[in-house]
């Protein structure tokens, strides 16, 4: 079954890490090396961790270790998996896990997105632009009727896809089974106006015992998608809704808690790793992350990072890059940029905060983006259309494009 290989950042004096990589290696699967019989140690030979590769970085007191682990050592689950690289080690606080390489063998026992980015472009019927994504802001509290208003306005702007917040939960004004209920209703009524069918991804939230029999519910009620909060759950739940085939429904991984996981330099696991290779292996359609640009940033290299994990070539199909938080039309051009056409803009106050509403807003994102597919300056676009034109008077006009 072959083996995965993690390469960990790690602090220390120079000239320490080849012995400090050895210790992982051994540490990790068959314990201490040197007080055993000759014997056993043959015998376990096959079960020890492999150092792979040590690096000393130019940064004072880093450096950069690779381990191979063999697949014999545990099942082929992320939970066994990330037990094995990461788990005791990750305690140790001044441990980065940057990477983990995968055999082709292990591979297959992940399923990868069940659409993908062609899937979803099917779904959504836009093949030549990226796609436009708007948020249920402050619902909190608010009845059903409310949300049909908002859904109704976001979708009379043409975005493509709407998506539930991630605080929404389980409630009494707005419970699960009706927001999807009412969610078809009103993008039907919607479609017949303008022509134009918009997806809504619904929360799924609760209990983890009830997550899958509520999302067969949802595909049973004619949901759309679903909004999930994977790392507050686990990525083997991702897993779990993906597989099941009575659920095939669209999954959007919401990036919540992942900042408590990766956010540090010095320990954690990667964003590249979590909100890249991780969700796409176990099946996200969608992988929402802070841009460089808007509120809650991620650095660029990061963000550029998790996109290639979502994008590049390999055995699962391509899961979508969702550059979000903070985001307003006049970044458009810098988004795309980046992220290349493949990827949904996402943004919910830079929606709901236009000076026409959530259907102004949906309408001068989609201006914004048709006039940087043509290369035209957003400025200029803008004079012949009045929601952009409000659009860049209220968030600051045209943003200098860099990189
Ligand atoms: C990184 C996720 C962004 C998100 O879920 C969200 O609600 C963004 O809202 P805005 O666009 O910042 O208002």
């Amino acid at each position: 079954m072959g083996e995965v290989i993690a390469t960990y950042a790690v602090s220390g004096k120079s000239g320490t890490f080849e012995k400090k990589a050895e210790g992982i290696a051994l540490g990790l699967t068959v314990g201490s090396w040197t007080d055993l019989p000759l014997l056993e140690k043959e015998q376990l030979q096959k079960y020890k961790g492999r150092v792979v590769n040590v690096k000393e970085l130019d940064e004072e007191g880093r450096a950069e270790i690779q381990i191979a682990y063999p697949s014999w050592n545990y099942s082929n689950d992320l939970p066994a998996i990330l037990t094995t690289v990461f788990g005791k080690l990750s305690l140790d606080g001044q441990v980065k896990l940057k990477d983990l390489e995968f055999s082709e063998e292990l591979k297959k026992g992940y399923p990868g997105p069940r659409f993908g980015i062609e899937g979803i472009r099917e779904k959504v019927n836009v093949h030549d632009r990226p796609l436009l994504m708007s948020i249920f802001k402050g619902v909190i509290g608010r009845d059903l009727d409310y949300l049909k208003d908002q859904l109704k306005a976001q979708a009379l702007g043409g975005v493509d896809l709407v998506k539930d917040d991630e605080i929404l939960f389980e409630n009494e004004l707005t419970p699960f089974v009706e927001r999807i209920k009412a969610g078809r209703k009103v993008l039907r009524e919607v479609e017949e106006i303008t022509g134009k069918r918009t997806l809504y991804a619904v929360n799924i939230t609760g209990r983890t015992s009830e997550l899958k029999e509520k999302a067969r519910r949802a595909k049973e009620l004619g949901a759309d998608a679903l909004l999930f909060n994977v790392f507050t759950y686990g990525l083997d739940m991702l897993q779990e809704l993906r597989e099941d085939g009575d659920i095939n429904l669209p999954i959007m991984a919401h990036p919540s808690f992942s900042g408590a996981i990766a956010a540090s330099p010095m320990f954690g696991v990667s964003y590249s790793l979590l909100l890249g290779k991780f969700l796409r292996m176990t099946g996200a359609d969608f992988s929402l992350f802070p841009s460089p640009y808007g509120s809650v940033a991620l650095e660029k290299e990061q963000t550029i990072s998790i996109k290639e994990e979502l994008t590049k070539s390999d055995r699962f199909k391509q899961t979508f890059p969702v550059p979000s938080a903070g985001i307003h039309p006049a970044l458009v051009p810098q988004l795309l940029k980046d992220f290349g056409s493949d990827c949904v803009i996402n943004a919910g106050g830079g929606v709901h905060g236009h000076p026409d509403g959530a259907e102004g807003g949906g309408k001068a994102f989609l201006q914004a983006i048709t006039a940087t597919l043509e290369n035209t300056p957003l400025s200029h676009a803008a004079a012949d259309h009045f929601e952009l034109r409000s659009a860049l008077r209220l968030w600051g006009g045209e943003v200098k494009v860099s990189g």
